[in-house]
């Protein structure tokens, strides 16, 4: 077999890379480890930055999200339990985000998929890259007990931060850049209304809270918690009493409770890995990068990223340039690092670290009130949380 991109993993990256070289008339073949129900059904990210929303509807694929995501013009801040709003419109000339879960970005790609031409190889399994730096790369992996193969051009690796393709990369080539958190978030869903129409992140002196939602009748809060802390340690009341307390006592009130149908404890990492490009794999995407959750940065990042790849593949098959697949690697790093610096910045002004003396946390007090009381500082926010473009003049 043979194509000219091979796409290793089908989440976000893999099927907005194919989506993208399909609509350039570039033939591609994506190559899943797990089955289609495992990588729809898994519950992440939830906010996308208009930059995201622009590139689906660029792509055809957005008719259920004009339809059910939420808009948000804005989100809350509150540090023990006094919020204030940080109005993304106002701040950054109209621009906003919209609230609409991962899950349903994925179902879109996939039921796209077919219709396009865009092949998927489910249920892959041993998947190996094999001369990467010769002009005929090959990917190897097993299905159903047999062998198979794809020879192509190029392997895009975007298949996540456990993926093969970083570590296809020679150790004497890459460079990692790390922070691991002392703590983790604990998330639930439950079908209940929302406490508020828009996000509230919550500093509190017992730690973090995040109160979010799927839609106006579903509601995803997080909560910060120690890595240790196992799911059954926290049946929902006690989930509930946490969050409501860390909240403060007017928004804690107005939270409705209910059975919670999903509940998960995620670590909080940053992680870049450079240079993004080693000979003819690219990486895109969580296999290249791990942002905290914190400002809702990874998915986004996966966009960008192949948003990027997309167009210097398609300058390589149709004007015969190779200055765009070069260039991919800092391109991206520049935009990579920014959300990088972002994502540790908000974790690092909301949280609760083990070692948080009297010091840092007044200046944590200290950041959020310049926040509430300065617009150089809420729009600098504001516009990091909406996303930075593509990448600066
Ligand atoms: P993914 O989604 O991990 O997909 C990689 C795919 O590759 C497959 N794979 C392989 N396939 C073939 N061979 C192998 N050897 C393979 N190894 C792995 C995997 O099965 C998988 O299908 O990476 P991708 O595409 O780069 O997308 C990244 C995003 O999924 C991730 O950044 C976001 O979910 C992060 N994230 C958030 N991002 C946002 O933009 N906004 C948010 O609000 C947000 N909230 C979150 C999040 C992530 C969270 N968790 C659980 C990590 C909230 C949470 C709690
Ligand atoms: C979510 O709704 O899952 C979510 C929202 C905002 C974040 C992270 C996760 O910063």
């Amino acid at each position: 077999m043979r194509t000219q991109v091979a796409i290793i993993g089908a989440g976000p990256a893999g099927m907005l890379l194919a989506h993208l070289l399909a609509a350039e008339g570039i033939a591609a073949t994506v190559i899943e480890r797990r089955d289609r129900n495992y990588v729809e059904g898994r519950v992440r990210a939830g906010v996308l930055e208009q930059g995201t929303t622009d590139l689906l509807r660029r792509l055809g694929v957005a008719a259920r999200l004009d339809r059910e995501g939420l808009v948000h013009e804005g989100t809350s801040i509150a540090i023990d339990g006094a919020s204030f709003r940080i109005d993304f419109a106002a701040l950054t000339g109209g621009r906003s985000v919209t609230v609409y879960g991962q899950q349903e970005v994925m179902r879109d790609l996939f039921d796209a998929a077919a219709p396009r031409g865009i092949e998927i190889i489910w249920n892959a399994e041993e998947v190996t890259l094999e001369d990467i730096d010769s002009a005929r790369p090959v990917v190897r992996w097993r299905q159903d007990g047999e062998e198979n193969w794809l020879e192509c051009d190029f392997i895009a690796g975007c298949d996540g931060y456990h993926g093969v393709s970083r570590a296809s990369i020679p150790a004497s080539v890459l460079k990692s850049f790390e922070r691991i958190y002392p703590f983790g978030w604990l998330g639930i869903l439950a079908d209940v209304p929302p406490v508020d129409h828009e996000l509230i992140y919550a500093n509190h002196e017992r730690g973090f809270a995040l109160a979010s939602m799927r839609s106006a009748t579903r509601s995803r809060y997080y909560i910060q918690c120690g890595l240790d802390e196992q799911i059954e340690d926290w049946p929902d009341e006690r989930f509930w009493d946490e969050l409501c307390l860390r909240l403060g006592e007017e928004v804690g009130g107005r939270v409705t409770r209910g059975p919670s149908f999903e509940k998960s404890i995620a670590p909080l990492r940053s992680f870049v890995a450079e240079p993004m490009r080693w000979s003819r794999l690219f990486l895109a995407g969580d296999a290249a990068h791990i942002v905290p959750p914190t400002g809702a940065k990874g998915m986004n990042l996966a966009a960008s990223d192949v948003a990027m790849l997309a167009e210097a593949l398609a300058d390589h098959y149709r004007r015969g340039s190779d200055a765009g697949l070069d260039g991919y690697s800092g391109r991206a790093l520049a935009r990579v690092w920014k959300a990088e610096r972002f994502s540790w910045w908000f974790t690092s002004i909301t949280h609760r670290f083990p070692e948080l003396d009297g010091f840092a946390r007044r200046i944590q007090q200290a950041e959020i009130d310049y926040i509430r009381t300065s617009p150089a500082a809420q729009r600098s926010l504001a516009e990091n949380y909406v996303g930075l473009p593509l990448e600066a003049a």
